[in-house]
Formats: C-alpha cells, sequence, structure tokens
C-alpha cells in the first residue's frame, strides 16, 4: 500500500512536470470547437449585454473561427488569471487585448496583432495631462495590466498607484474622484470622452504604444497559423475593416 501511494505520488509529480499538452488545431478540428476565453468586462472589446458577451473582439474571434471552419464557446474570468489556463490546457486561445511584451512572450505564443493602440492619462483636473503631472498624485489603473507595469517601472514619483480587477472599476474610481487619475487604453478613453457631458473629463498624453494580439499556448503553432491565416483573409475581404468602424469609426488595425 505504502509502496503504490509512492508510486502513484511520483507519477502524479512526472505528469505535473510535464505540463498539460495544448491542443494543436487538427485536434480542435476533430473535435469540432475551439474553446476561447477572454475577461468581459472591457467594453467595447469584449463585455456583456444582458447575457451576450459581445465586443470587437469577440466578433472578430467569432469571424476567425466561422473562416478557420470551427464552432466556438466563450469562457469569461479575470484578466490576469487568462494567459495562465493556456498553460493549464483550460482554452485555446485568449483574446482580451493583450499588448505584445517581452515577458509574455516567454510565456505564451502571440497571433499577429489584431490592433495597435497605447495607454492614455485620463483626468477631471485640467492641470493632470501628462506623465510628468502625475508626479505626487493617486492614479488608478486594472491590475496585470502593461500599463501598471510600466508606471511602476517609470514613473517612480507618482504617489499611489491604485489597482482594480477591471478597468471599469479603476474608471469609475475616477469618475467619483476618489483618485487623481486614471489610465486607460486610448480607443476607450477617447469613446469615454466624446460621450462626456462633463466637459473636465480628458484625454491626456499617450504614455505607450502596443500592439495587441491573441495568444496560444507556447509554441502551438498550428493553431496561430490558422488564426493568422483567417486573420489575413478578414484584412484583404473587408470584413475587419467593417468590424472596426462597427465599433470605433475608424480602422484600427496595425500600420
Ligand atoms: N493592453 C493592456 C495590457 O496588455 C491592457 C489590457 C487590459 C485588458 N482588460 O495589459
Amino acid at each position: 500500500m505504502k509502496r503504490f501511494t509512492v508510486i502513484a505520488a511520483a507519477a502524479l509529480a512526472l505528469w505535473t512536470a510535464a505540463g498539460v499538452q495544448a491542443r494543436p488545431f487538427e485536434a480542435i478540428q476533430k473535435e469540432g470547437t475551439l474553446r476561447l476565453a477572454t475577461e468581459g468586462y472591457y467594453a467595447p472589446f469584449a463585455h456583456f449585454e444582458g447575457k451576450q458577451l459581445t465586443g470587437f473582439e469577440v466578433e472578430l474571434a467569432q469571424m476567425m473561427a466561422a473562416k478557420m471552419g470551427v464552432k466556438y464557446e466563450w469562457k469569461t474570468i479575470s484578466f490576469d488569471a487568462l494567459l495562465t489556463g493556456l498553460q493549464q490546457d483550460r482554452w485555446d486561445l485568449v483574446i482580451s487585448s493583450h499588448g505584445i511584451t517581452p515577458e509574455r512572450e516567454k510565456a505564451v505564443t502571440f497571433t499577429q496583432p489584431h490592433y495597435c493602440s497605447g495607454a492614455i492619462v485620463m483626468s477631471l483636473d485640467p492641470a493632470i495631462r501628462s506623465a510628468k503631472d502625475l508626479a505626487g498624485k493617486t492614479v488608478s489603473v486594472q491590475t496585470g495590466t502593461t500599463y501598471m507595469q510600466y508606471m511602476e517601472k517609470n514613473l517612480p514619483g507618482i504617489k499611489r498607484l491604485v489597482n482594480f480587477p477591471t478597468n471599469e472599476a479603476a474608471r469609475n474610481a475616477l469618475l467619483s474622484k476618489r483618485v487623481d487619475a486614471w489610465v486607460t487604453e486610448r480607443f476607450i478613453a477617447k469613446e469615454l470622452q466624446q460621450k462626456n457631458p462633463n466637459a473636465q473629463l480628458k484625454q491626456g498624453e499617450l504614455l505607450l504604444v502596443e500592439r495587441i494580439a491573441a495568444a496560444v499556448a507556447k509554441d502551438n503553432k498550428s493553431l496561430a497559423d490558422a488564426w493568422n491565416k483567417a486573420f489575413k483573409e478578414a484584412l484583404a475581404d473587408g470584413s475587419y475593416a467593417k468590424l472596426s468602424q462597427k465599433y470605433f469609426h475608424e480602422d484600427i488595425r496595425c500600420p
């Protein structure tokens, strides 16, 4: 009995060390359904309208699945848990506005970028518009983002960086004046400024620019290739441009 327990424990350790195998595209095709994951609280990229998950990235991924000839299913989970789920084979592909960074590239394989964007300073105070204006101020930001990492590293003068599990919560902290500034994605900032009757709410400086891509498990090349082929088709046949116009009234593809 004791011996059996030891062998079982060793087998489990070995299995864990080997990691869980991601499904190559051929296996997904055979089974028929692409398992997609996103955060779901990031309008207009991926958010709920009632019970329905929708948004630019949601519709784009569904378009890719159609072009790849597979069905799809969605899982939604907090932003900072998405990439780890790929390693555990909980889903095949994550699309959740991840910027491509060397650090993330060590853990996952990114597809071709599906839009280019950056981080913007937003504030109700006309004196807070640039990176240097953030010195001595409190700033809200979403947890686990490149924006947070950038400020921690490059803007040590910030009095307090207050991080929130969703970007919406970080935005609310600014709107309810619990912080002096909020750092967010530039198309979200643009839309909020356009829709907001509060003339004080203004976009400030662009802090960083990044290429945004979907991610698959590290080295799942067949899946990345299938996605990239479908994405190329969408760029060429006008379906990407149409979707981008629908959500942003401009084409947000990378130059
Ligand atoms: N693009 C930023 C990043 O890569 C923000 C993503 C926020 C997603 N809700 O971290």
